[in-house]
């Protein structure tokens, strides 16, 4: 009884954890949603802005000095993209923010694809801006076979 208990207790501790991809295994969800060339971005575009953004972890949330909130592994902006129930949103990707923070990324995807569409493109995202725009980042995504 005590060892299911134990069990039972590491299992809870696993979902709560941190949900962190690998960079192959992003790369590859990220090639299977047709991001690679997506409104002239490469996949290293979408690797080296996540890897600043997030470290490739789903549940990330980071919080603004604005009071808005930046959610998931792409940190979508809860005053822009979704909503949080806490104060005015544009919620651009018609999505509770709390779709972002889980491991499945096909949803946040697709609002990064609605993002990039705007005449910012990736600007919109600071760490992509500063670190990413402009380098080469094919290093990035060329050790990962298909
Ligand atoms: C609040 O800060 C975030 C992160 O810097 C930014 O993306 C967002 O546009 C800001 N919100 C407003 C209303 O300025
Ligand atoms: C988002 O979803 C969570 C969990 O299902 C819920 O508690 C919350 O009220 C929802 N927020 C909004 C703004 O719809
Ligand atoms: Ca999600």
């Amino acid at each position: 009884m005590k060892v299911l208990a134990l069990i039972l207790l590491c299992l809870l501790i696993a979902v709560n954890e941190a949900r962190v991809f690998e960079e192959c295994e992003l790369v590859a969800l990220l090639k299977e949603q047709n991001m690679d060339g997506y409104y002239g971005y490469s996949l290293g575009d979408w690797i080296c802005m996540a890897s600043y953004e997030s470290r490739y972890n789903s549940r990330a949330v980071g919080m603004n000095r604005n009071g808005s909130r930046d959610y998931g592994i792409f940190q979508i902006n809860s005053r822009w993209w979704c909503d949080n129930g806490e104060g005015r949103t544009a919620n651009g990707c018609n999505t509770n923010c709390t779709s972002f923070e889980d491991d499945d990324i096909s949803d946040d995807i697709a609002c990064a694809k609605r993002i990039v569409r705007d005449p910012n493109g990736m600007n919109a995202w600071v760490a992509w801006k500063r670190y990413c725009k402009g380098r080469d980042l094919s290093k990035l995504t060329e050790g990962c076979s298909d």
